[in-house]
């Protein structure tokens, strides 16, 4: 095999059953033992089909499935790639961290695609939540978090302009650029929901369509009581485990 782990001639496939299940063992074996590594790319349908000697449909019908198993990612306009598993991190919920702090705690890099930035009308839930005033825009940064190169989440964050005039200020941090603001969040109320993410949240994350995935939802305040943030996340399922403190209440009964 050469470096993608294809090679670049004829494939064997394992015997038995119908073609499409051969590829996709076959596949599926290479990904197993190492052959073909997390971000590799697949030869183009039409290559695959030519070096295993088998139509273009059985290749779709394959690959496809491996998609649905989320062991293969699709991505619009470049091809597909074997998945990368997420890191699994663990996150406490007692801590009013950011997702900067939370990856540099652990030696993880951070990055961020960002997906839109702006100030907007509100929405009637933004408007509420935020507590703006007639005629009161909204600053909204929407990004995709990425930790060692793997995206775990996709966070909507909306603050009032009071708080966040200049969108364009946030760099790399949206807590740091509250902080240097003197305006940083000291108390939140998170909410947290299983979902399965829609298409276009599971192509963004690399995962399947449908695949488990956690809904925050996120309301921060100021020291001064006034609310600063209000995101909207959706975190790969795979990624994160959420661990809560417990303790013994004072309505004990025993
Ligand atoms: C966390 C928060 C998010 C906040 C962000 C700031 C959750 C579910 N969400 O990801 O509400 O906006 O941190 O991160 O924990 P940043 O300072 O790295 O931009």
């Amino acid at each position: 095999m050469t470096e993608d782990g294809f090679g670049s001639g004829p494939i064997t496939l394992p015997s038995g059953g119908p073609l499409y299940l051969q590829l996709k063992r076959w596949l599926e074996d290479a990904i197993a033992n190492g052959g073909i590594k997390p971000g590799d790319a697949l030869p183009s349908e039409r290559d695959l089909a030519l070096r295993v000697d088998v139509s273009r449909v059985t290749v779709r019908k394959a690959v496809q499935q491996l998609v649905q198993d989320g062991l293969l990612v699709q991505r619009h306009g470049s091809g597909t790639f074997v998945a990368t598993p997420a890191p699994r991190v663990e996150q406490s919920l007692s801590q009013l961290t950011s997702f900067t702090e939370d990856m540099a705690r652990r030696g993880m890099a951070v990055r961020s695609q960002w997906l839109d930035r702006g100030v907007y009308p509100p929405s009637p839930q933004e408007t509420m939540v935020l507590g703006l005033t007639a005629g009161e825009q909204v600053s909204r940064i929407a990004r995709l978090r990425l930790s060692q190169e793997t995206p775990l989440a996709i966070e909507r964050a909306s603050l009032s302009t009071q708080i966040l005039p200049d969108p364009a200020a946030v760099r790399d941090s949206l807590y740091a650029c509250l902080e240097q603001a003197g305006s940083r969040p000291i108390r939140a109320i998170q909410r947290i929901r299983a979902a399965n993410l829609e298409a276009d949240e599971a192509a963004l994350l690399g995962v399947a369509p449908g695949a488990a995935g956690l809904y925050i939802e996120r309301v921060s305040y100021l020291a001064n009581g006034r609310v600063a943030e209000l995101t909207r996340s959706t975190y790969r399922g795979d990624a994160y485990d959420f661990v809560a403190e417990l303790r013994l209440g004072d309505g004990r009964t025993t």
